[in-house]
């Protein structure tokens, strides 16, 4: 039955299917002998007059088809190319249409496809043992094609302007085409999953692209990510006429998902790079944009504004085919707005933010708030009000805010707080204490560790990694799945769900004000949370430039991220890898993982399939990368996703998630906790105000002289008691809010230096002697006195 005009014959149908055709399949007559070949012809020239007429398929049907996907089917396939021979322009027919009939997009099943489905494909694709090598046949493919050799010097050649009529449109869509574009999705779609599921040492492994093909490759697909970027607005009208050809709309479409593809696997892949250093620096950048922060900023605003408005009065989706001319609208919009030559830096700023030095970036993110914060103020609005108690900071600033719109967080807040004893503390000026109940929050919030649980009512918001970074507590999540296993037990309750997801979001808030704020706190994030704040575009990012929001959420961290998740655990699985049939077999692994849980107070384990029926899916040779990807997504993804979203739902009141898209994860955590740049002494002096005292008394100048003789430890000691932040601002100490001050106090000499971290104040009594202020200082930084409100 498998045979070569069989499979060309499966390929077409379900190419069919996808393209939004569907045909009637008559299951009682179906048998061996039916002339597929005369069938095909019926279903291409019913496909050619673009009839829509809708044929029923029956459930059967699309059960028949999912089998294709499970168990040895594609191997079969495989197997079957490999013994008849089939030619390559059929595999890729084949496997383009066996993938793009999962993808949520074309699916022919509904929006909830199985994501194992298309993994399956894929895995059995890489691990391929026949004699058909299908990265490189493909990758051969892919270059033996004049569009490939244009884009790899089209940009620089053109300097980035592709213009109207171009002739690269004429051979990107050339009617020798649409094959090679099929090749182009299988080899974006095997290399997205090849990243995430290999570590740096096995991505050159044998049966992989070597290294010269695979940066040949990456250059393609950054030189064609700013062609998809830039060049978008300028198509011909003479395509336009074109459009009307069926066929041509099915480039068209390739053209839409490789360019999606695109995006996201250059994104992956630079953020890979950052840590293998394939390609230098200068690769990434894209220098000629005559970037502008002072033009560029109020630009982006605009755009994202009109965007907004779009949304709201254009909410059908799914009109595929205006996807790429809808761009065109976006650069009219910025020639109206009178800043065209701007346009691509707003551009690329979108869609491909790491071409763009992180310095500017990080320097239009705090333009932009700025912008957001002129735009909503009002000096007559009330300002909200909180009454803190220290020992209950969380719950009270929790009862105070949580409620408050993102402008009016964003807004002044008035705050009190009250000591142990009920008594109000006497407040400080300069909106110091806005300060103050961030980092207390974010201690009692992030810090809530074993020793002081009893804290925050027990709840534990946040975890850490094996090195120590924070990510959502999974509780919730195994907490969730426990109740549901055993109902009868009432272990969680719906009113503490809801509770500690409203907390989860206040928390979000909270780290949103510290961002608007520009208040740097201690807290490292991991990595694999902090790429969920980047990638989680909002609608209006996604569907600009028609790139549709289907997968933005399906974000994937690396294996690699799991060994800073748990060194142990990355180990285990590394170890599997390279397992033979009988270790594997003796460890007698299946798709499920076992978790502790706490339950009524007490230490229980659940057991919880990674895949549906998991239980029963043995861990064998031919689906352990499959094993390491899902135990990879439930550990980063899965059991922290609802909790995460919340937090989110939070932090984008206050910071727009197109905000933090500008970043990478690593990035973000700076405009969090600051630069990790050694601390620039002399910088902190020119931008430190003195009270009481002048730069030319002695006191001043032993200080200085001090601190620059501190090593790097103690300068972050320093910065941490006066400031209570480790690390400087990002962009200089200009950027501190309020500045840096130094305030005489009094001249007792046995006096120990103090500060006022919630005004960045150092009270300095006038020792007059170097040996005696370095003594004492030392000693104040060491104590982290903690906070001094006199
Ligand atoms: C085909 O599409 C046209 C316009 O989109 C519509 O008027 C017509 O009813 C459709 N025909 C069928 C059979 O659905
Ligand atoms: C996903 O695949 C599993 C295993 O084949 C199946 O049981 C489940 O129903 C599928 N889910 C969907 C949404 O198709
Ligand atoms: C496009 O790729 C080629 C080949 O790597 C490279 O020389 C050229 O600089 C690239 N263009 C841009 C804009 O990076
Ligand atoms: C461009 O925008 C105008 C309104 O501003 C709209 O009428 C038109 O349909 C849009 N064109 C495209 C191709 O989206
Ligand atoms: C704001 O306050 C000023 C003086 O208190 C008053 O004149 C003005 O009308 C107020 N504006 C608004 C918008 O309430
Ligand atoms: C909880 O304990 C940790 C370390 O033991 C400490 O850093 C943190 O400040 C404590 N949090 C509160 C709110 O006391
Ligand atoms: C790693 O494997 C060892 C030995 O099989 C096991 O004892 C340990 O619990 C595993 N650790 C993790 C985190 O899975
Ligand atoms: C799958 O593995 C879990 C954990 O090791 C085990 O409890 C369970 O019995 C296994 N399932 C089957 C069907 O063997
Ligand atoms: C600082 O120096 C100024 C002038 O040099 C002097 O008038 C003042 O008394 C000094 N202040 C202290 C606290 O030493
Ligand atoms: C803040 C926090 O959760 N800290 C924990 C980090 O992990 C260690 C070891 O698992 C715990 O002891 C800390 O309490």
């Amino acid at each position: 039955m498998l045979n070569s005009s069989f499979i060309r014959a499966l390929s077409i149908l379900l190419g069919g299917i996808t393209c939004g055709l569907v045909f009637k399949m008559d299951t009682d007559e179906e048998d061996d002998d039916v002339d597929i070949d005369s069938d095909l012809r019926i279903i291409t020239s019913r496909s050619d007059t673009q009839s829509n007429e809708s044929i029923h398929v029956n459930s059967d049907f699309y059960l028949t088809i999912s089998k294709m996907y499970m168990g040895s089917f594609s191997k079969d396939i495989l197997r079957a190319c490999d013994l008849l021979k089939v030619d390559s322009d059929t595999q890729v027919l084949f496997f383009y249409s066996l993938l793009q009939f999962v993808t949520p997009r074309g699916s022919g099943f509904d929006a909830s496809v199985n994501s194992s489905f298309k993994n399956n494909i894929i895995v059995t694709l890489i691990v391929s043992s026949g004699s058909i090598n299908f990265l490189s046949s493909w990758f051969s493919r892919l270059c033996d094609n004049h569009f490939y050799n244009e884009v790899l010097v089209l940009v620089e050649e053109k300097n980035y302007k592709i213009d109207e009529g171009d002739d690269l449109w004429e051979s990107a869509f050339s009617n020798k085409n649409e094959l090679w574009w099929c090749t182009l999705y299988l080899l974006q779609e095997l290399y997205s999953y090849l990243l995430f599921v290999s570590h740096d040492k096995d991505l050159f492994a044998p049966g992989r692209l070597d290294k010269d093909c695979y940066k040949s490759f990456v250059s393609f697909l950054k030189n064609f990510s700013i062609f998809i970027v830039l060049g978008g607005r300028s198509v011909s009208s003479s395509l336009v006429t074109k459009m009307k050809n069926p066929l041509f709309k099915n480039m068209l479409n390739s053209f839409q998902n490789n360019g999606r593809l695109s995006l996201k696997l250059l994104q992956q892949i630079y953020l890979r790079d950052l840590r293998m250093h394939l390609f230098d620096e200068e690769f990434w950048f894209l220098d000629s944009l005559n970037f502008d922060v002072n033009k560029v900023t109020p630009l982006l605003k605009m755009v994202e504004n009109a965007l907004e408005l779009d949304l709201d009065d254009d909410d059908d989706d799914d009109d595929d085919s205006a996807d790429i001319f809808s761009t065109q609208n976006d650069s009219r919009m910025a020639i109206k707005f009178g800043q065209h030559h701007q346009i691509d830096s707003v551009l690329i700023l979108m869609h491909l933010p790491f071409m763009i030095p992180f310095e500017e970036r990080a320097d239009v993110f705090h333009h932009l708030i700025n912008l957001d914060a002129s735009s909503f103020m009002d000096f007559n609005s009330t300002k909200l009000y909180g009454l803190i108690s220290r020992e209950n900071v969380l719950f009270d600033a929790f009862e105070s805010f949580s409620q408050a719109t993102g402008a009016q967080f964003k807004g002044p807040l008035s705050i009190e707080f009250v000591n142990k004893f009920g008594e109000k503390e006497a407040g400080i000026d300069g909106g110091g204490l806005t300060k103050e109940l961030l980092t207390a929050v974010v201690s009692a919030g992030f810090f809530n560790t074993e020793d002081n649980r009893s804290q925050n009512a027990g709840l534990k918001f946040f975890d850490n990694t094996t090195n120590y970074e924070l990510y959502p507590d999974a509780s919730y999540y195994l907490r969730l799945k426990y109740e549901q296993k055993h109902p009868e037990l009432k272990s969680f309750p719906l009113q503490e769900r809801s509770f500690y997801l409203q907390l989860m979001k206040f928390l979000g808030m909270i780290i949103g004000k510290c961002l608007y704020e520009n208040v740097l706190i201690d807290v490292s994030f991991a990595p694999f949370f902090l790429s969920l704040w980047a990638t989680h575009h909002s609608k209006s990012q996604s569907s600009f430039l028609g790139l549709r929001s289907y997968d933005t959420q399906q974000y994937r961290n690396s294996f690699d991220d799991l060994k800073g998740f748990d060194k142990e655990l990355y180990d285990n699985l590394t170890k599997l890898i390279s397992l033979s049939d009988e270790e594997l077999d003796s460890l007698d692994l299946n798709f499920t993982t076992t978790e502790p849980i706490e339950v009524n107070g007490e230490q229980k384990m659940i057991t919880l399939p990674l895949v549906p029926d998991g239980d029963n899916i043995r861990v064998k040779q031919q689906n352990k990368l499959q094993y390491i990807y899902s135990i990879a997504k439930f550990k980063l993804n899965q059991r922290i996703i609802v909790q995460s979203n919340y937090f989110l739902e939070g932090l984008f009141k206050v910071i727009k998630p197109h905000w933090l898209s500008l970043f990478n994860p690593y990035e973000i955590q700076t405009l969090i906790s600051g630069g990790e740049k050694e601390i620039d002494i002399d910088d902190l002096k020119n931008n430190c105000e003195l009270g009481g005292y002048s730069f030319e008394n002695q006191t001043i100048k032993d200080l200085f002289d001090i601190l620059r003789e501190f090593d790097n430890v103690e300068k972050s000691k320093f910065l941490k008691f006066t400031t209570s932040s480790s690390k400087q601002p990002l962009l200089g100490f200009k950027e501190l809010t309020p500045k840096f001050g130094i305030r005489w106090s009094g001249s007792d000499k046995s006096r120990l230096p103090t500060a006022s971290t919630c005004v960045n104040l150092l009270k300095l009594p006038n020792y007059q002697n170097k040996q005696l202020l370095k003594e004492k200082l030392l000693y104040s930084i060491n104590a982290e006195a903690g906070f001094d409100l006199s």
